[in-house]
């Protein structure tokens, strides 16, 4: 009798030790060691380059909200819950964007996908309703997005790091071709 009761005063010790050290986060045992993903991106101006952690990227000031995307095959992916950084966040890290600038943005594959001003102020999409008929974009979001749906973004969904074209209403969807997966380069081409 005796035994048990401490046995069980034991138990209780270790379920708190482990909430104590997150292992029970809400966001489950992947918690700690998504903010550990090995991974880099390199921002850069072609004069100066910064290279920022998984985790530097999700220190930045965060951007949530919508993004639903189709492929040229007419594939929708999505509604996701997407939580991110601006693009014009990661510019700040490099001396910002200026009218006229462009930014290229790629990915070990070898994809390379190229943005102007206006894309990066969130204009000049062509966007689609659910039917996927086209209709007037509303103010759209370059973001670089760490999470899905409240979790790291899978490999084969383009994770760690995803371009998402993404939208303050759920709704829009926006052109897949645009939504650069892996992305390890962005690099900002002056005017
Ligand atoms: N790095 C990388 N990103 C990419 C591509 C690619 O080939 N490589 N394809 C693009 C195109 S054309 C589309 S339609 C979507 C496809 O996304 P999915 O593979 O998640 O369906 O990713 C986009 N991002
Ligand atoms: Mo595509």
């Amino acid at each position: 009798m005796k035994t048990s009761f401490i046995q069980c005063l034991a138990l209780v010790a270790l379920i708190c030790a482990a909430a104590a050290c997150g292992c029970t986060g809400t966001n489950g045992p992947g918690a700690q060691v998504e903010d550990e993903i090995a991974w880099n991106l390199t921002l850069t101006d072609g004069t100066q380059e910064k290279v920022l952690s998984f985790s530097e990227v999700k220190a930045l000031p965060a951007w949530e909200g919508y993004g639903y995307a189709v492929s040229t095959v007419g594939i929708k992916y999505g509604p996701y819950n997407v939580k991110g950084v601006p693009l014009t966040a990661l510019f700040e890290q490099i001396g910002g964007f200026e009218t006229g600038d462009q930014v290229g943005i790629s990915a070990p594959d070898g994809y390379y996908w190229v943005f102007d001003d206006e894309q990066v102020a969130g204009k000049g999409f062509v966007t689609f309703d659910e039917d996927l008929k086209e209709k007037p974009s509303p103010d759209l979001t370059l973001v670089l997005a760490y999470e899905f749906n409240g979790t790291a973004i899978p490999e084969e969904d383009g994770g760690p790091l995803r371009v998402v074209v993404g939208t303050a209403e759920p709704g829009t969807i926006t052109e897949g071709s645009a939504w650069v997966k892996w992305v390890d380069t962005i690099e900002v081409e002056r005017s």
